[in-house]
């Protein structure tokens, strides 16, 4: 006897299943029912009836993956049909499902996840210009610094650029997360629900990240954010963010969790809280004399001393005379002591310059996780900074005017 396959059966899932390994849904029923009805909608309101590919007409942004100049990058039909059993793939943009889908809070733990060699790449080709754009974007989003060269350039293989309209929602709190978000330009808020109510916490201004913790974890959006001018930005599916970014943190955690554990700000954090750090941690190494901040300058990062010293500088910008703007070396921090809180804590430019002695390497936080996950220590932090202020009377006579 021999059974007959219905037409299209393969096909159809097929495409569900390239779906799937795209998305990595936490619930296979879940997304099975937004598939398909997704494809049966697509189907009433398309003549054709090829295997839905969710990208192709459900995103709600413009996602642009090719500027004027770019090379042909168009798939033939052949070529879309056989990306299953490619190793290398030519995507289209992952979907953005907005229905929440239920959501699996368990805490993740890097070291049960095993890549197999056998995941998918993802790859949207840019022209060089783009490629560029995207790599300037990146040099400092701290969740790369990590990453070896080689995984580096996968991330870049894999991100695509969305360009976004002013009051647009790019993520709402609550839902699951898709992408992983690097800004190129545009000013974005963070809103934050609280009794009901969206209360902004802050904001991101041309630069930065977002998007990693729903990723990370595997929970719902913890925020929304809001872009409130016309921007772009470049998105990395959550796939290529889980093979890439979440599996290394295994890696980071084994590397820094004893070095985190001695750090005495971080002494009075339960360990899962310090792991949270390590998480979206970056690494930056400075050679001798590099400056690492610059007095006067807005404040973006904190950071820890890892190995090295660091001399903090100041210089006056009131004083008259031949020493007026003369920097003088006020303090040193070595392996885990931190700076660079001080501007974020108050809000105000950087109060003083830093400098690597000699080669030096130094944790760095950006100032969204200092908010979030530094809380805490905040307390520690306010009143060293109230001993700053005694110093510098001690240092330069009550009359010295240091700040900006
Ligand atoms: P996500 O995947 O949860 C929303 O999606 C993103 O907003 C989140 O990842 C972070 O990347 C980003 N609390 C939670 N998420 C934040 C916060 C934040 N800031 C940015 N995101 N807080 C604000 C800190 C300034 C704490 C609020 C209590
Ligand atoms: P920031 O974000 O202002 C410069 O960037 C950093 O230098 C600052 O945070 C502190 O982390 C660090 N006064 C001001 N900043 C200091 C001081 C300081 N010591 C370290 N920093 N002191 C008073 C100056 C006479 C303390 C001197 C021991």
């Amino acid at each position: 006897m021999s059974i007959e396959i219905p037409a299209g059966l393969t096909d159809l899932l097929k495409g569900y299943t390239v779906e799937v390994l795209r998305s990595r849904p936490p619930d296979l029923v879940e997304f099975a029912i937004q598939y398909f009805s997704r494809l049966k909608e697509s189907n009433t309101s398309r003549p054709t009836s090829r295997p839905l590919n969710l990208t192709q007409s459900q995103t709600e942004r413009k996602v642009v993956s090719f500027e004027e100049d770019a090379q042909p990058s168009e798939l033939s039909a052949d070529e879309e049909d056989d990306e299953f059993s490619d190793e290398l793939h030519f995507k289209p943009p992952p979907p953005k499902f907005n229905r929440r889908v239920s959501v699996c809070a368990e805490a993740y733990n890097p070291d049960d996840d095993v890549d197999d060699g056998n995941e998918p790449r993802i790859v949207h080709p840019k022209a060089d210009q783009q490629r560029q754009r995207l790599q300037e974007a990146c040099k400092d989003i701290l969740l790369f610094k990590t990453l070896d060269p080689e995984q580096f350039s996968e991330v870049l293989d894999a991100m695509f650029e969305v360009l976004v309209k002013p009051e647009e929602h790019i993520i709402d709190q609550g839902d699951d997360g898709d992408n992983f978000y690097v800004i190129e330009r545009g000013v974005y808020d963070i809103l934050v629900k609280k009794d009901g109510v969206n209360i902004c916490v802050g904001k991101y201004d041309n630069k930065g990240s977002f998007g990693e913790l729903a990723l990370m974890y595997n929970t719902p959006r913890a925020a929304t954010i809001i872009a409130k001018q016309q921007g772009a930005l470049w998105a990395l599916d959550r796939a290529t963010f889980h093979r890439l970014i979440v599996r290394n943190n295994a890696n980071k955690r084994k590397m820094y969790e004893a070095f985190v554990e001695s750090v005495p700000l971080l002494k009075s954090l339960e360990l899962s809280e310090r792991m949270k750090i390590v998480d979206v941690l970056g690494m930056k190494s400075f050679k001798d004399g590099e400056l690492i901040i610059s007095q006067g300058d807005e404040a973006h990062c904190f950071y820890i001393v890892e190995s090295g010293v660091v001399k903090i500088m100041m210089k006056s910008k009131t004083k008259a005379g031949p020493m007026a703007n003369e920097e003088v070396e006020i303090a040193r921090c070595s392996r885990g002591q931190y700076f660079g809180e001080l501007a974020l804590v108050t809000n105000k430019p950087r109060a003083a310059s830093v400098y690597a002695v000699g080669e030096t390497k130094c944790l760095v936080m950006d100032v969204q996780a200092f908010e979030r996950l530094l809380g805490s220590c905040k307390e520690i932090m306010k009143r060293n900074i109230a001993s700053y202020e005694e110093q510098l009377v001690a240092l330069f006579g009550s009359s010295a005017d240091l700040r900006n």
